[in-house]
C-alpha cells in the first residue's frame, strides 16, 4: 500500500510551477509530469479499484477536479505565454527604414503636379471636344513636304522666311527637319480621308513645335501650337469666325473678344490673325501686348484649293477653313504671365502657383 496522495499539495506545486513557467514549452513539461500517463495523479486513478466504494467515490472526484484545475490553470499560461511570445516576434520582424533617416526625408512627401502647358493643353482639347472636334497627333520630325510643300509653300518661296526652321543633318540637305508648326498635321489628316474615301474633318492638332526665334516675353524656340481643320460641303469664311468667336468665349471667357485682322498665310485663301484682348491690361495697353492692347494667338484661313490639289480633294465639292495658335500664348494669356520663359525656367515657386 503506497502513501496516500496530497491531492491538494499536488495541485499547489503544479499551480505554482505554471505560474512561474516563462515559456509555452515550460508549461508542457509541468503539464505532462502533474497530468501525463506517468503521473501520480495518474497513478493514484489506477489505485482506485483497491479502496472500498464510499472511498473510492471521494477520491475520484478530488482527483477529476484536480484534473480539471490543473488543465485551466495550464490553458490560460499557456495563451498568455503565446500572446506574449508572438508580439516579441512581431517586434524582432519590424523594418523601421524611416527611424534612421533624417526628418526631413520622413516629412510627408509633396505631390507633383501637371505643368500649365499640359494642363493648358488638355482643357483646350476639352473645349474643343465640346465643341465637336476630335483630336489627332502628328510626328514633331517632318519631311519639308508636309511642313512646307503641301502647304502651297515650295523651295525658296520667300513665305519660308515666316517659319525659321531648324534642319536636321538627314538625307538630302534641307528635306528633314522640326517642324515649325501644327500645320504639316492637317496636310496628313487630309490625305487619310481621301485615302479612306473622303468624309467630312472636324479636328483639332496639339502638339511642339520649334523656330529659331529669341526667346522674349512672347517667343520661346521649342513651343506648342494647337490646329484646327475643319472640312465639308459648303464652309463658309462666317463658320470660321463663328468657331474662332465661340472657342474665345468658352476658354477665356465672355468679357475677352476676338478680333480677325487681314494677314497672309500660303496655305489659307482668305487669310486673317486671330487676336484676343490682352488679358494683363484689359485692352488699355502694356509692355506684354507692346502696347496695343491686343495680342496675337494665330492664324486662320480658309483652306486654299492649291492645299486641296497637293492632297488630291476635289476644292469645287469641299471647302474648309483652318486655324493654328500657340498654347503656351493661351496659357500666357489665360494665366497673365508677362513673360513666357517663366514657363520654362523651372522654378517651382512660379510652377505651383497654378
Ligand atoms: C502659323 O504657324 C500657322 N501655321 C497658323 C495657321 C494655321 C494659319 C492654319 C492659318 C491656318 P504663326 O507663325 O503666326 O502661324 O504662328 C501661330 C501662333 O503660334 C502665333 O500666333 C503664336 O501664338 C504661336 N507662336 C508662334 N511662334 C511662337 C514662338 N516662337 N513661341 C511661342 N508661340 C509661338
Amino acid at each position: 500500500m503506497t502513501a496516500p496522495l496530497d491531492v491538494d499539495a499536488l495541485v499547489a506545486e503544479a499551480s505554482a510551477a505554471l505560474a512561474s513557467a516563462g515559456t509555452t514549452d515550460e508549461v508542457r513539461q509541468v503539464t505532462t509530469a502533474a497530468l501525463g500517463k506517468r503521473s501520480p495523479l495518474v497513478a493514484a486513478h489506477r489505485s482506485l479499484g483497491g479502496l472500498d466504494p464510499d472511498e473510492r467515490r471521494a477520491l475520484g472526484r478530488r482527483l477529476d477536479d484536480a484534473r480539471r484545475t490543473l488543465e485551466a490553470i495550464a490553458d490560460d499560461r499557456r495563451r498568455a505565454l503565446e500572446a506574449a511570445e508572438l508580439e516579441a516576434a512581431l517586434l524582432a520582424e519590424r523594418l523601421d527604414l524611416g527611424e534612421e533617416l533624417p526628418d526631413r526625408a520622413r516629412s510627408p512627401l509633396s505631390r507633383g503636379a501637371l505643368h500649365l502647358v499640359t494642363t493648358t493643353r488638355d482643357a483646350l482639347e476639352d473645349t474643343f471636344v465640346g465643341m465637336g472636334f476630335e483630336v489627332v497627333e502628328g510626328p514633331e520630325v517632318e519631311t519639308d513636304w508636309y511642313n512646307f510643300g503641301a502647304l502651297n509653300i515650295p523651295p525658296a518661296h520667300p513665305a519660308r522666311g515666316m517659319w525659321d526652321t531648324f534642319y536636321l543633318a538627314v538625307g538630302e540637305p534641307e528635306t528633314v527637319l522640326l517642324r515649325a508648326h501644327t500645320s504639316p498635321v492637317q496636310v496628313r489628316l487630309m490625305e487619310a480621308a481621301v485615302a479612306a474615301g473622303m468624309s467630312p474633318i472636324h479636328a483639332v492638332m496639339p502638339g511642339r513645335c520649334y523656330r529659331r526665334d529669341t526667346p522674349d516675353a512672347r517667343h520661346l524656340p521649342v513651343f506648342h501650337q494647337v490646329e484646327g481643320l475643319v472640312v465639308d460641303e459648303g464652309i463658309t469664311f462666317a463658320d470660321l469666325a463663328g468657331t474662332i468667336e465661340t472657342f474665345t468665349t468658352a476658354y477665356f471667357g465672355p468679357e475677352i473678344h476676338s478680333r480677325l485682322r487681314p494677314a497672309f498665310f500660303p496655305f489659307t485663301e482668305p487669310s486673317a490673325e486671330f487676336e484676343i484682348t490682352c488679358t494683363l491690361c484689359r485692352g488699355t495697353g502694356c509692355r506684354t501686348c507692346s502696347g496695343t492692347g491686343w495680342i496675337e494667338l494665330g492664324g486662320c484661313g480658309m483652306v486654299d484649293p492649291a492645299v486641296f490639289d497637293a492632297v488630291g480633294i476635289d476644292g469645287e465639292r469641299w471647302t474648309g477653313f483652318a486655324f493654328g495658335f500657340g498654347i503656351d500664348r493661351c496659357a500666357q494669356m489665360r494665366h497673365q504671365i508677362a513673360d513666357m520663359r517663366s514657363l520654362v525656367e523651372n522654378d517651382v515657386r512660379f510652377l505651383r502657383q497654378f
